[in-house]
């Protein structure tokens, strides 16, 4: 049975993003054919990488949905190979039960679920069955409108409150605590002042939840709009070009207790993990 204490116990874990799509915001398109996308996520191994996440359906804010056959057809392939190719934990990025069995058969070991198991409440049951770790993300509405005019009363209670109720309906579905984790979904039907105060309550937020927490600020686009009023630049930065701006969340985020980053700059999230962890044993 996967456990989350076996990637994240000792320290926290870095999350790889391996994205099989054409349409990605961070990378869409460039690891579409099965091995390139391969090849990625063994550099990202390589690289440092504690799991490897990959995905076959873009959540971009106004992407379409993608149907199951070519869901499948993406991702398959991509895992197999992986998991013949490195211990290293896989993650099914999805929100399809269909999906999530055929991944599962193929090698991975955990589900990110972007929808807490309300796209397809079958996922929860899967994950259950299999002895699967499963995340269970807070998204508001769904990718196509999540970002039109996203509104909370108190962002940082209502996203835990959330969390805590469907980490729940996982329990309730036969899924084991300790496969258990939440993740606030940083960009997903937020504000740049609704991700800054997820970023900035993360203590809190993990101590109402009460279980792993995987934090993923990689390359979105709230670091652009921040960076870009900070500096007063003409243009946002691309997403390629927000690494250095991820990882000032990423050092944040693990110093405030989250178990697991999502990034794509692998090298240097695992780097200042190791620093951070040599820092706080010479305190
Ligand atoms: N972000 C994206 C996709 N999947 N899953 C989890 N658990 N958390 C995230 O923050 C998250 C996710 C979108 O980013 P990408 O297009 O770069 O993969």
């Amino acid at each position: 049975m996967f456990e989350w204490s076996g990637v994240c116990g000792a320290r926290p874990a870095v999350m790889g993003v391996v994205n099989v799509t054409p349409d990605s915001f961070s990378d869409g398109g460039q690891f579409l054919d099965p091995s390139s996308a391969v090849a990625h996520g063994l550099e990202l191994v390589a690289a440092g990488a504690d799991l490897l996440d990959v995905g076959g359906e873009s959540t971009r804010p106004g992407a379409d949905p993608v149907d199951e056959a070519e869901e499948l057809r993406r991702v398959v392939p991509v895992i197999q190979a992986l998991a013949a190719e490195t211990p290293v934990p896989i993650s099914i990025d999805t929100t399809k039960s269909a999906v999530a069995t055929a991944a599962l058969e193929a090698g991975a070991s955990v589900v990110n679920d972007v929808s807490a198991g309300r796209h397809d409440p079958e996922t929860l049951a899967v994950a259950a069955d299999a002895g699967a770790g499963y995340v269970a993300m807070h998204m508001l509405g769904e990718p196509r409108t999540m970002q039109d005019d996203p509104r909370y009363d108190d962002v940082v209670r209502e996203v835990g409150d959330f969390l805590a109720q469907r980490l729940d309906v996982a329990r309730a579905a036969g899924v084991a605590d300790a496969a258990l984790a939440a993740d606030p979904g940083i960009g997903f039907g937020k504000t740049v002042e609704h991700n800054l105060a997820l970023l900035a309550h993360l203590s809190d937020l993990c101590a109402r939840v009460g279980a792993p927490m995987i934090v993923g600020t990689s390359r979105k686009r709230f670091l652009a709009s921040i960076v870009r009023n900070a500096t007063g630049d003409d243009a946002e930065l691309a997403p390629a070009d927000r690494d250095d701006a991820t990882l000032a969340t990423v050092v944040w985020a693990v110093e405030r207790g989250a178990s697991v980053v999502r990034v794509h700059d692998v090298q240097s999230a695992a780097r200042a993990i190791a620093l951070l962890a040599a820092m706080r044993s010479a305190a």
